[in-house]
C-alpha cells in the first residue's frame, strides 16, 4: 500500500484488500513524517494482526519494531540487513529490493528472508532505471533459493508472465489501489497467483 496513491485513508484500503483475500501487505509511505509513518503502521498492523496476515513496513525497521510488524523491507540504499536484523531479531522478515542477480545474492549471503526483483514491467510509480523484463527474472530465480517477489506494473493481464518466470509471488501498487474497484482487482489477481503451483525448489 502506498501512501501516495492512496485516495481512501488507509485502514479503509486495508479493509478492502482483507475482504478480498489478500494476506501480505506492505506500507510504503515516502512523503509523510516518520511520526505520520508510526501512526498509520501501529493502525494497520493491528488490524492485520486480527485478519491474521503479515504486515511489513517499509525503509522503517525501529517503526517496523515498534509496532511489532512481522518485518521491515529494505531498499538497496537503506540500512545493511545485519543492522535490520539487529533491531527486527532472528523471528521476524527482512525483505529486500534488488535490481540485478549480483544484488539479489549479495541479500541471500546477508540473510535475507525474500528478495523483491524490479520493476519487471514499466511503471509510474516509483522513479526506477528501464524494466527488468521477465528474461532476468528468469535468471535471477535460478541464482537465489530465496523467495522472489516480481514488482513493477503488474497487472492482471501480465502477471501470469511473472509467475511463469518463476516469480513466487507478485508486489502489486497502482493496479489495485488506482483501479475503480481495488477489491475486484485484488480478488482476480489473487484467482490467477492461486492457478499456479510452487514454482520454486526450495
Ligand atoms: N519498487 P506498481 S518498482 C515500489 O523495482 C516499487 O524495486 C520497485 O508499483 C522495484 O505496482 C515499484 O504501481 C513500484 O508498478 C511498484
Amino acid at each position: 500500500m502506498d501512501a501516495d496513491l492512496l485516495t481512501i485513508d488507509a485502514g479503509t484500503a486495508l479493509a478492502v484488500a482483507v475482504a478480498a483475500g489478500v494476506r501480505l501487505f506492505q506500507y510504503r509511505n515516502k512523503s509523510g513524517s516518520r511520526k505520520e509513518v508510526y501512526n498509520v503502521s501501529h493502525e494497520l498492523a493491528d488490524m492485520v494482526k486480527r485478519s491474521g496476515g503479515v504486515f511489513i513496513v517499509n525503509d522503517h525497521a525501529d517503526i517496523a519494531k515498534a509496532v511489532d510488524a512481522d518485518g521491515v523491507h529494505l531498499g538497496q540504499d537503506d540500512l545493511p540487513i545485519a543492522y535490520g536484523r539487529k533491531i527486527m531479531g532472528q523471528n521476524k522478515l527482512i525483505g529486500i529490493s534488488t535490481h540485478s542477480v549480483e544484488q539479489a545474492r549479495e541479500a541471500e549471503t546477508a540473510g535475507a528472508d525474500y528478495i523483491g526483483f524490479g520493476p519487471l514491467f514499466p511503471t509510474t510509480t516509483k522513479e526506477t532505471g528501464p524494466h527488468q523484463g521477465v528474461e532476468r527474472l528468469r535468471l535471477l530465480r535460478n541464482a537465489v533459493m530465496l523467495p522472489v517477489l516480481a514488482i513493477g506494473g503488474i497487472t492482471p493481464n501480465n502477471l501470469a508472465e511473472a509467475m511463469q518466470a518463476g516469480a513466487d509471488g507478485v508486489a502489486v501498487i497502482s493496479a489495485v489501489l488506482s483501479a475503480p474497484d481495488p477489491g475486484a482487482v485484488a480478488r482476480d489477481l489473487i484467482k490467477r497467483i492461486n492457478t499456479f503451483g510452487s514454482t520454486s525448489n526450495r
